[in-house]
């Protein structure tokens, strides 16, 4: 088709589903600009988008709750029973097995703003180790390189981008030389976009030429794992088993033998960490049992009342909040793609800076004006035959950097860095000197070729100088 036959056929669908205004500008672009919007336009899924705009963008109350909910079931952090304990042994063979066979690959959505953080460029190489000061991406690579030594195979790192720091990520991850890994062992992708709307349904410009678009949530994973090649790959490499991660949380641990083995030997699709929430509001998704499915509804949607019930105990019912670690077969990611999915949007009113159709000028509006829609990877979960929730330890897992000051702020995000060290030095038996309140009285970071997980601290501790008080301690 020629240009003029493109563009007569894309007014057509235009008018038919009232963007005509799209093509506002048409006879002001060059040739180049008029290819650039005809192929942008020709991308949009029109079969979906009258549902779309009806449902999620002009007549959006809140996201349904699902009739039937409970809270769900989990494994607990320490194994309670004797059998629960034989099932945790065997777990933790098997997923150390799983590992060393390169069985499991980590992937990180990377894909984020990270607005709320202040760090202007793409989060991972926000630098947030207390002593040496290293970014986020360096540590997760480093882990990853740390596991393949311990078990002997070849990781190879899957991390989705958003058009958006795409090309500021592959220039960090040059800069820094893979952190130490071969680049051959990177999989860098992109995760797809959504058009932007005014809440009346129109489709925004960001310019003449370019439609206004955003990210489509860390649910767009699962298609961008497809769509990208990297879940070929994985099948090429022999991988079976997705060890998914944000990019905000430097305690992941991204290769806990435990929770692969538990999700292997219950033959589950997405299975999720979770942990006892702080109180009702914490920011987290909420774990709970819809409809007989495990299913996340995350803070802002589920309300209070719920939020707040409690148990004859006394305890929260929906006391398990998610910290968006997954463990995702790769056959399950294939079986949806398959059998085509589609996962619900949540929407987001935000300031989004578009063209005026009268004067043609850009406008950045300093109040929301329009709306973004996402999908989040947890509504995955309702889709699976069997999902596990396996129940860790905050201070062992959980520490994201997510804002300037205050909660899940740098400054928290390091103090847990160092308790933790400190933990796991102690339980080696190394003396760690302690202010008053019983914090560490010093400042440890232990690199991830040092160790990975206590046991390894254990085995080398012979190698620990002593720790005095107002140490800054790097082991490595
Ligand atoms: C997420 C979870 C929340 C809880 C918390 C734990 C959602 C909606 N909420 O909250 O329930 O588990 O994490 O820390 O997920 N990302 C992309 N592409 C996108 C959007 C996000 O890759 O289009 C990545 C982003 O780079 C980050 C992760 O997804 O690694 C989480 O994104 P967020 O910061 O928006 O999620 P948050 O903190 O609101």
């Amino acid at each position: 088709m020629n240009i003029t036959q493109r563009y007569e056929k894309v007014k057509q669908l235009l008018a038919e589903y009232n963007q005509s205004h799209l093509l506002t500008f048409w006879s002001k672009l060059n040739e180049k600009q008029k290819l650039s919007l005809l192929s942008q336009i020709e991308q949009i899924d029109f079969d979906q988008l009258k549902e779309k705009i009806n449902t999620y963008i002009k007549n959006y109350a809140t996201a349904e709750l699902p009739e039937k909910i409970s809270a769900a079931p989990a494994y607990p952090a320490i194994p309670k029973t004797r059998e629960q304990k034989e099932k945790y042994t065997k777990a933790k063979q098997l997923g150390a097995e799983l590992i060393s066979a390169g069985k499991v690959a980590p992937f990180i959505v990377a894909g984020g703003q990270g607005t709320r953080l202040g760090f202007d460029g793409p989060k991972g190489d926000f630098a947030i180790s207390p002593v040496k000061n290293k970014t986020l991406f360096r540590l997760f690579a480093e882990t990853i390189k740390a596991a393949g030594q311990k078990y002997g195979f070849q990781p190879v790192w899957y991390v989705m981008t958003s058009p958006l720091n795409h090309s500021q990520t592959t220039e960090i991850f040059e800069r820094d030389n893979y952190y130490g890994l071969d680049k051959s062992s990177v999989f860098v992708f992109q995760q797809g976009t959504e058009v932007n709307f005014s809440p009346d349904g129109k489709i925004l410009l960001a310019a003449k030429y370019e439609l206004a678009t955003s990210p489509d949530g860390h649910g767009g994973s699962l298609k961008a794992l497809y769509k990208s090649g990297a879940v070929e790959d994985m099948k090429n490499r022999g991988i079976e088993y997705i060890s998914y991660f944000q990019v905000d949380n430097p305690l992941t641990n991204i290769f806990d033998p435990l929770f692969i083995g538990l999700h292997a030997l219950d033959k589950a699709q997405m299975s999720s960490k979770a942990l006892t929430k702080t109180g009702p509001f914490e920011r987290v998704g909420n774990f709970c049992l819809a409809n007989g499915k495990v299913t996340i509804i995350e803070y802002s949607d589920l309300p209070d009342e719920l939020a707040e019930k409690k148990t004859k105990e006394g305890l929260l019912v929906f006391s398990l909040g998610s910290i968006a670690i997954h463990m995702i077969t790769r056959t399950f990611v294939e079986q949806l793609n398959n059998e085509g999915f589609a996962l619900p949007y949540h929407r987001a009113n935000k300031k989004i800076s578009y063209i005026d159709l009268q004067t043609g000028k850009k406008i950045e509006p300093t109040k929301p004006n329009g709306i973004k829609l996402e999908t989040f990877v947890f509504d995955a979960l309702p889709l699976t035959d069997k999902s596990i929730i396996l129940e860790t330890i905050r201070s062992e897992e959980f520490a994201p950097v997510k804002n300037a000051i205050g909660t899940d702020s740098p400054q928290v995000t390091k103090k847990m860095m160092v308790a933790r060290a400190a933990a796991w030095l102690t339980q080696a038996g190394i003396k760690i000197p302690q202010k008053p309140d019983n914090s560490p009285d010093c400042k440890i970071e232990i690199a991830p070729s040092f160790a990975i997980c206590p046991q390894d601290v254990q085995k080398k501790k012979d190698k620990v100088e002593p720790v005095n008080p107002g140490d800054m301690v790097c082991l490595t």
